[in-house]
């Protein structure tokens, strides 16, 4: 279809509890939502970058900058397409694949809801719910870590990530071991916060039985974590470094990456996702789904790409509430440890518009 107005949307929703990692600390969700106007209909896309630029050197400001400036015109100049042509459209333009996926997201759902046809069973999916995980952020004390990650096994989430960075690393990993035990899954992120000459280190992770170590390295180590996996028996899984199709066949051909964390906004859209989900089930590389604190509109999207048959570990979609007080669609919920699949068309949940008037601090009609 042809798209006549593109309108961004900026909310500010506040966290049930600070969100600490390497990197800093947030203790509210700053989104950048678009809204796509086009001839057949509306479609709801939510850009992954965070406030600041210090997880990729995207931020919400600057994706608001670059769709208003750069993205959008070429969008609404671009005559009839499909959500298959948006990443062609925008090639011009370098970079910025949070900002392209977010846009890329809210042309496929216009056209997947004129058509009747869910996020889910447009990607592939083959499951009608996912495996639900948390991310647990560093805190302040092991007391506190142990209190918190008690209640989410309680909740029944299947498997618990936790953030380290050097100084919390070992010791909550040996904490959390000796009070849950051995069999539930584990795993550790750390953004980048350690070096190659870290090894030794890293290494003591080994006795615990992680799943696996999340970005220890930087963002552009990959050939170093390739190194790093030669020295440390815990399965290397990237992050950060993975921003696309090409990134993750040169990461699993160079021995650097045994697992991949598949977010959508980082590799430009859930198009690049699910190709780069089709390459790993072809190399036999397990994947799984990141987060980046989704309202329930990139929530739901994410539910649908962890409902492909490669995604056979439990990704970072836990409940709204896990986040949210109050989410801005319908929330969605942990069941028996799983997050249901949305079959609605598109995406299958919609911005309530109350919740939406009050969350958003400013908004902006790009026209034709
Ligand atoms: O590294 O996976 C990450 C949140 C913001 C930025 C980076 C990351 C994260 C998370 C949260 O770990 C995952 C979630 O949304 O539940
Ligand atoms: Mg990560």
């Amino acid at each position: 279809m042809r798209f006549t107005a593109f309108e961004t949307r900026r909310v500010v929703l506040p966290l049930v509890s600070p969100f600490t990692t390497s990197f800093g600390t947030q203790v509210h969700r700053e989104a950048l939502l678009v809204r796509a106007i086009g001839t057949e209909g509306e479609g709801w896309g939510e850009c992954a970058a965070i406030v600041d630029p210090v997880y990729s050197s995207e931020y919400t400001a600057g994706a608001q900058d670059i769709m208003r400036r750069y993205l959008i015109p070429r969008l609404l100049s671009a005559g009839d397409i499909s959500a298959q042509d948006v990443a062609r459209v925008l090639t011009g333009v370098v970079g910025h694949r949070m900002a392209k996926s977010a846009l890329e997201m809210a042309v496929l759902d216009a056209e997947l809801r004129a058509s009747g046809v869910s996020f889910a069973r447009y990607l592939g999916a083959t499951a009608e719910r996912v495996p639900s995980g948390v991310s647990v952020g560093i805190m302040d004390t092991l007391d506190q870590l142990v209190e918190a990650v008690g209640d989410y096994l309680r909740a029944g989430y299947q498997r618990i990530k936790i953030k380290i960075k050097p100084g919390w690393d070992v010791e909550p990993v040996r904490v959390l071991r000796e009070t849950f035990g051995d069999d539930f899954g584990l795993q550790v992120d750390a953004n980048t916060a350690y070096t190659l000459g870290d090894a030794p280190l890293l290494r003591r992770l080994d006795p615990y039985h992680l799943t696996l170590i999340e970005q220890p390295l930087g963002e552009e180590d990959i050939r170093q974590h390739a190194e790093l996996a030669k020295l440390v028996q815990t399965p290397i899984c990237l992050d950060e470094s993975i921003v696309s199709a090409e990134a993750a066949a040169d990461a699993i051909s160079l021995g650097a990456t045994a697992v991949i964390n598949v977010k959508p906004g980082r590799v430009g859209g859930y198009l690049e996702a699910r190709r780069i989900h089709d390459l790993c089930r072809a190399f036999g590389v397990p994947v799984w789904c990141g987060g980046m604190l989704e309202t329930g509109i990139g929530r739901a999207a994410n539910a649908a790409l962890a409902a492909l048959p490669g995604f056979t570990l439990p990704g970072d979609i836990s409940a709204s509430d896990r986040f949210y007080r109050t989410d801005i669609t319908e929330p969605f919920v942990l069941e028996d440890g799983y997050i249901r699949v949305p079959t609605g068309a598109g995406l299958g949940v919609t911005p309530i518009p109350e919740v939406l008037a009050d969350v958003t601090v400013d908004t902006e009609l790009i026209r034709a």
